[in-house]
């Protein structure tokens, strides 16, 4: 099993390992112990931990499932991450977690954490669905801990795919703050405000959720078993706010690769709405026609024809990121990243918690300023299709989504009724809106769409799209 033990070893088999002490207290709680975290943000105080600033531990804190935290404990925290391309391949062991805990467990772990003299940041990366009351109260309570030592604020960074995700979390928690639960009149709010900082942020890099083969070639290439290995890209942006409770953080990040800057909208805007939006698309494209990683998704001439066509004609002449073409093609061959093997069903978990961040804004844009907008209409059919959670080969798959019971029951409501279909999933507020589907432009083009994908298949229908 990898380990502590483990990494003399493994520095001699020419794996990058950790050579920090690892035994203090954490510097930043971060909750959300998915693969991305792992493979992102903990990647990046990896190598601030490496040029000796120990301030950047994290302590892990998975929100509800204890699997991967047991699995890590059993490890001493250490994971390894495999970056692949088709032409390389290398191997890192990241020592940046150094305890764990699960929230739904023992939140007052949490608590205590964010009330620790050493903590000065807590991370994100709960998923779109997470915003809730809930997780802001559970911020607030680790606030309002520490407001009581005497300490000062923290620097909270959401790390999620939302737009404008710190402004988002500021919000929800100056909320929590101020409601009765919490004595409302008792200042948290203000203090809150006054000393805490929630840098909006853009965090990319393609990360698949950990599977058997990753585990497999881990313990291949490390020599020891790695039950918490992962795979990603070389590729990583981390585009953060200079927005901060301690302002030298700055120049600490920007250090280690980190892009402080004054605005973030136009970085997340076009990697929510081309990486993200195209993903999304992809997703359900491939879930229909039965393809089940992105890569092979890409390498159908129909798809890429799309992909290629949505951004540079309905997304990116919108965008405000200068070097937006230069982003989508090096998205296109990120997607065709053969080693990442990201399945599309795992990208369509969430979607009408995604839709919104991901094509909605665009639509709406590119209605505005009169572009074309049959691509998107052509993906929002695609989803409207998915949901009746049968393939076009007659093979069924469970959605995984929050409102996973209401799409269902209203894909098998409407039934062959594409009208229905249009007029029911089609414009749900929660997942679209009440503008968009209002728009004169914009449900005819989809409903037309739907009628050439259950006539002609998807893939012919796709290669169709102008
Ligand atoms: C993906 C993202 O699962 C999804 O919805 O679109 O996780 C995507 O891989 C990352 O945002 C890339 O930075």
């Amino acid at each position: 099993m990898l380990s502590s033990a483990s990494l003399t070893g493994l520095a001699a088999r020419g794996v990058a390992v950790p050579a920090y002490p690892r035994d203090g207290s954490p510097g930043v709680v971060h909750l959300g112990l998915g693969a991305f975290h792992r493979a992102h943000q903990a990647l990046v105080f990896d190598r601030l931990l490496a040029s000796g600033d120990s301030r950047w531990g994290v302590l892990g804190v998975a929100m509800r499932n204890p699997a991967l935290s047991q699995a890590l404990a059993a490890q001493d925290h250490l994971y390894s991450v495999q970056t692949a391309s088709a032409q390389e391949r290398s191997w890192r062991v990241s020592g940046a977690i150094w305890r764990s805990c699960v929230a739904a467990e023992s939140p007052q772990t949490v608590v205590q954490a964010m009330a620790a003299a050493a903590t000065r940041w807590v991370t994100l990366t709960v998923t779109e669905k997470a915003y809730t009351p809930a997780l802001a109260d559970l911020l607030v309570q680790g606030l309002r801990a520490r407001r009581a030592v005497g300490l000062g604020g923290l620097t909270v960074a959401s790390c999620d795919n939302l737009s404008g995700n710190g402004r988002q979390l500021r919000a929800i928690c100056l909320a929590a703050a101020n409601a009765p639960a919490h004595g409302a009149d008792d200042g948290l709010a203000d203090w809150i405000a006054a000393h805490c900082a929630f840098p909006n942020s853009m965090v990319d890099r393609i990360v698949p959720a950990a599977s058997g083969v990753t585990s497999a070639e881990a313990a291949q290439a490390l020599g020891v078993p790695d039950q918490a290995a992962l795979r990603t890209e070389g590729f990583w942006e981390w585009v953060i706010e200079r927005n901060f409770a301690d302002d030298t953080d700055a120049a600490a990040l920007s250090a280690v690769g980190v892009q402080v800057v004054d605005e973030v909208a136009p970085f997340e805007e076009a990697k929510l709405r081309l990486l993200n939006g195209s993903h999304s698309a992809m997703a359900c494209i491939g879930a229909l026609a039965g393809l089940p990683v992105i890569s092979d998704c890409i390498a159908q001439p129909a798809v890429y024809q799309l992909v290629h066509g949505l951004m540079t004609h309905e997304l990116g002449p919108l965008l405000r990121r200068p070097d937006w073409p230069d982003y989508r093609d090096a998205l296109l061959q990120r997607f065709a990243n053969p080693t990442l093997q990201h399945s599309v069903h795992q990208i369509a978990t969430d979607s009408s918690q995604k839709i919104s961040q991901r094509w909605v804004p665009s639509a709406l844009a590119a209605l505005q300023a009169s572009l074309p907008v049959e691509r998107l209409a052509f993906a929002a059919a695609c989803w409207l299709r998915y949901c009746r959670g049968v393939d076009e080969q007659g093979r069924a798959y469970a959605l995984a989504d929050p409102l996973a019971d209401t799409l269902t029951a209203l894909a098998r409501a409407a039934g062959d009724d594409l009208d229905t279909l249009v007029a029911t999933l089609g414009c749900l507020p929660a997942v679209w809106g009440a503008v968009l589907p209002a728009h004169p432009g914009w449900l005819p083009r989809v409903r037309h769409w739907l009628g050439r994908i259950q006539a002609e298949g998807l893939m012919v229908s796709a290669g169709a799209v102008r």
